[in-house]
């Protein structure tokens, strides 16, 4: 078979494969992995035909939920919210949120979620959880969120966002041992962890 055949027939099964395994909480990261990296190309060329068909349904099933919050997620306002049940370093996390639904980022808190957050947080079993509040400059005191919205609310647990070298964000869990109160904010290293981590999608305007 020649080669730009094949790498066509791989890169459309890839394609193929790639819709099922996101905006699905209950899919494994190993799923995940196990679909985009399937021996593709010992499929034959044959089967281009249904996967460019099995492609369009998935696509036309995506666009008909677009606005709505996946299975599993929870929603806030024009928000929806995911904890999956794995922990990573923040820069894993930031990988694995995209991943779990091509929407989603890392969380970002403001004066109109942050209590809807913070019962997340309450509601699960974790010592801290990654959000995506990062320090814009190594020793300088900005912050930003990953998502691009305004950092426009902070909840510093006592004696935090002193240290400019601890660049990325997380939330005080249920089961830490710092003395702070849950949902508290803690500035740390970004590969300390691995913690759980909070996702987000933000919705359309027109459907909010
Ligand atoms: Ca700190």
């Amino acid at each position: 078979m020649p080669l730009r055949a094949v790498s066509l027939c791989g890169a459309l099964l890839l394609l193929a494969a790639a819709p099922t395994a996101l905006g699905r909480p209950d899919v494994t990261l190993g799923d995940i992995v196990r679909n985009l990296t399937a021996p593709a190309d010992s499929v034959p060329c044959a089967e281009l035909g249904r996967a460019v068909e099995a492609l369009q349904q998935q696509l036309t099933a995506a666009q008909s939920s677009g606005g709505q919050c996946p299975a599993g997620w929870s929603r806030h306002r024009h928000s929806c919210y995911l904890m999956p049940a794995v922990t990573a370093t923040w820069f894993g996390a930031s990988a694995l949120c995209p991943a779990m639904d091509r929407r989603a980022r890392l969380a970002s808190v403001h004066n109109d979620n942050h209590q809807f957050v913070e019962e997340l947080v309450a509601s699960s079993d974790a010592t801290y959880v990654w959000v995506g509040g990062m320090r814009l400059r190594k020793g300088g005191r900005d912050w930003g969120w990953q998502d691009g919205t305004p950092f426009d609310f902070t909840n510093w647990a006592a004696g935090q966002s002193t240290a400019g070298s601890e660049l990325c964000l997380e939330l005080q869990g249920p089961r830490s041992r710092h003395d702070a109160r849950l949902g508290q904010w803690h500035d740390v290293i970004c590969d300390g962890g691995p913690y759980h981590f909070l996702c987000q999608i933000t919705l359309p305007t027109e459907v909010r």
